[in-house]
């Protein structure tokens, strides 16, 4: 099924640059597993984006196989798609270079999220933090992706994309397939339980800020019991007024299915403390399916090796004829023979 040519192609991918977390369920992973029906998928975990800001190599190791776990236990097929870890597939290195000698220096640096991780990242700024967005079109021009689902803050990278795909092509001949830019109709967005201002994120250093896929059942209900509250009692859905209860109403929602309303008539006159209990264990009971195939799979080293191979295989094969043409396209030698 993974090389069917016959659906079109997507692709995503997401940085093991923390702990997997609910927002990432919610708004990412949940929606992969559905787009599997309908298109011919290919889902990477990008550990070479993570090294854009620095990393622990040991924490950086482990991540990147827990979120390959953690893919697959969220309902990813790797009989279907094809699942993989993007540094196994040393094309996407070989592309970036090229693609970055076909992007400008003036694109780069209007680049919103290389503005603010820049500005957290103090005196010492990595040259790979500025030429990301060339890696990330790499990732997406080396299988022909059609479509691209991410989140708004990577709008910016997909066009960029578009435009150097069609430099190129414009350039040395129709080379890229040009992504269409697809913005999924989007699941629920989840606020930090800290502060129910600013996004849920797995890159937090506070690990309160969110529920990651494998926190433990104790820490789900001590995090949700901790979670901020506004001022006042009611559970109702208020963004402006009421930030906090309506993010933890939004997140009961999208793991029951329940609507604002019915959720508010359920808690009418109960308080937050109740409220907080009962989704505490609702997050537990969910994420337990998970959790259990996690460690199933995490633990079967054998099984685990394998599926890592086989996906990092079929990447490959289905890489090979684009590098190919690229290289051919810009006048690099044909490789010697025993190099191919
Ligand atoms: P980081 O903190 O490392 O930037 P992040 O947790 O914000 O990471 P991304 O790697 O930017 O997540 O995003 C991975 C995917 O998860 C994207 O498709 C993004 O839209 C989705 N996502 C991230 N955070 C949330 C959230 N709080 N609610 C819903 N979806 C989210
Ligand atoms: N930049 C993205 C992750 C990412 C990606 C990709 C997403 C890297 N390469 C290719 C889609 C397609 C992020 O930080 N969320």
């Amino acid at each position: 099924m993974g090389d069917d040519r016959t659906m079109p192609v997507l692709l995503s991918g997401m940085q093991p640059s923390g702990d997997l977390m609910i927002g990432n369920l919610c708004g990412a992973l949940r929606n992969w597993v559905k787009l599997q029906e309908e298109y011919d998928c290919l889902y990477c975990v990008v550990d070479m984006h993570a090294i854009t800001v620095p990393q622990e190599p040991k924490l950086l190791r482990k991540r990147s196989l827990d979120f390959l776990c953690l893919y697959l236990a969220a309902g990813i097929d790797p009989e279907r798609s094809t699942v993989f870890v993007q540094s196994h597939v040393s094309a996407h290195a070989e592309l970036a270079w090229i693609l970055g000698c076909h992007t400008y220096m003036g694109e780069l640096s209007r680049m919103t999220q290389y503005k603010e991780k820049a500005g957290k990242q103090g005196k010492n700024i990595r040259a790979g933090l500025f030429f990301y967005p060339a890696l990330m079109a790499a990732d997406i021009l080396l299988y022909g992706a059609n479509l691209v689902p991410v989140g708004d803050d990577q709008r910016q990278h997909l066009e960029l994309t578009r435009d150097v795909a069609q430099r190129f092509n414009r350039m040395y001949g129709e080379t890229f397939v040009v992504p269409e830019p697809y913005f999924p109709e989007v699941g629920a967005r989840i606020m930090s339980l800290t502060d129910p201002t600013s996004k849920m994120s797995k890159s937090s250093d506070n690990p309160k800020s969110y529920i990651a896929l494998l926190d433990p059942p104790d820490v789900i209900r001590s995090k949700i019991r901790k979670a901020v509250t506004d001022s006042g009692t009611e559970v109702a859905f208020d963004p402006e007024r009421r930030p906090a209860i309506s993010n933890l109403m939004v997140l009961r929602s999208a793991f029951t299915g329940e609507s604002m309303e019915e959720i508010r008539e359920a808690y009418a006159g109960k308080g937050y403390g109740a409220y907080k209990e009962d989704l505490g264990e609702i997050l537990v009971q969910e994420l337990a399916p998970i959790q259990q195939r996690f460690r199933e799979l995490r633990e079967d080293k054998a099984t685990l090796d394998r599926l890592m191979a086989e996906g990092a295989a079929r990447a490959e094969r289905r890489a090979r004829k684009t590098i190919e043409k690229a290289r051919r396209r810009i006048g690099f030698p044909a490789r010697p023979v025993k190099h191919r």
